[in-house]
């Protein structure tokens, strides 16, 4: 077979994104990881570029979020950037100190200048997903809320290196306390394709009401590696937030949305299931166990659950979902 004739059919390497129990030294061990991120206080710690804790707690057992590659795996860190890579993935993390940065929308624009400039000069520089967690997202008024300014920074530091096409994304509230920007992503040697929502009008076309400087994301990304890597997923429709305060009313606009999501990446297998791996970010802490009731109805099979205390950026919703959902391979010149 040949691949010259489409570009899409390039062979990429597998990367496999697990939720497991591990140990992390024999995790650590393995010269095919590329990343082990785990969530709350007693997350991981580690000086290994490749591990990261994120302070969001999980609301459920705690697990760690395994990423595998092709081994052998290359790690490091440029500046305040760590990283690892396969040579086909990257993964990549960086937390700045928002003081230190002057303030949460300089951090986000010094983030992403740093991103941007370590991806350009690598032979990976296509950035397919990206996650985003920020303290006290909802905290100031107008356009004075901190997500409201993450968005402003981030759209800055983006655009100097990626003006085209925006990555899938995430951003997320933490409740820690703790005034530091936690990003960490995952870049390609291939591009992805960005998949949108019918139902919702795209982020960066947001009107001005949500803010002066419009979300830069894509719903969703589709991978060299048949892979739909899913935004942040909320009861959005249109640009609008639906059912506010009611929660089984969010949950199923959710729930359309990712259908929705599916079939507009070309899903033969058009459901979240066994092959698909989400993280619930709940609001309350009190709505955690219903929410990971109704996703497991909702969704029999599913191949991994994860469940966060977080804010999601607009006060209103309770509930965010993303994942990550394996498709069926396309059909392709056989
Ligand atoms: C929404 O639909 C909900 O700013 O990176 C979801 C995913 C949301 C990503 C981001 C925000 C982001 O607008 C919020």
């Amino acid at each position: 077979m040949s691949t010259a004739l489409n570009p899409s059919a390039a062979p990429a390497a597998a990367l496999s994104i697990r939720y497991e129990h591990g140990e992390l030294a024999a995790l650590l061990a393995a010269d095919d990881v590329l990343a082990v991120i785990g969530f709350g206080s007693s997350g991981p710690r580690s000086p290994d570029p490749r591990v990261l804790r994120v302070g969001l707690e999980p609301l459920s057992k705690t697990l760690l979020e395994v990423w595998r590659g092709r081994a052998p795996v290359h790690s490091g860190r440029d500046g305040e950037l760590r990283w690892s890579s396969d040579g086909e993935h990257v993964y990549f993390a960086i937390e700045l100190d928002e003081a230190a940065c002057g303030g949460i929308d300089a951090a986000a624009e010094q983030a992403y200048a740093c991103i941007g400039t370590f991806l350009a000069a690598r032979e990976t520089p296509h950035v397919l997903r990206l996650w985003n967690y920020l303290d006290a997202i909802n905290l100031g008024d107008g356009d004075d809320e901190r997500y409201r300014r993450f968005c402003d920074g981030r759209a800055r530091g983006m655009n100097a290196h990626v003006p085209t096409r925006y990555p899938a994304a995430t951003a997320i509230g933490r409740h820690d306390g703790v005034r530091t920007l936690q990003i960490y992503g995952l870049a390609a040697r291939h591009p992805g394709t960005p998949v949108e929502n019918p139902r919702q009008v795209s982020a960066w076309r947001y009107p001005r009401q949500y803010g002066p400087t419009a979300p830069t994301f894509a719903r969703g990304m589709r991978s060299g590696v048949d892979q739909l890597l899913i935004s942040g997923t909320a009861a959005v429709v249109g640009h609008a937030s639906r059912h506010a305060g009611d929660l089984d009313a969010q949950l199923d606009e959710t729930l359309a949305n990712l259908d929705s999501l599916l079939q507009q990446a070309g899903a033969s297998n058009a459901a979240l299931g066994t092959r698909s791996l989400l993280k619930a970010y709940v609001r309350h802490e009190a709505d955690a166990a219903h929410v990971a009731d109704v996703l497991h109805a909702r969704l029999p099979g599913l191949g991994g659950l994860l469940l966060l205390g977080g804010d999601i950026c607009r006060s209103e919703l309770l509930v965010e979902v993303d994942g990550v959902h394996q498709l069926d391979p396309p059909n392709r010149l056989r």
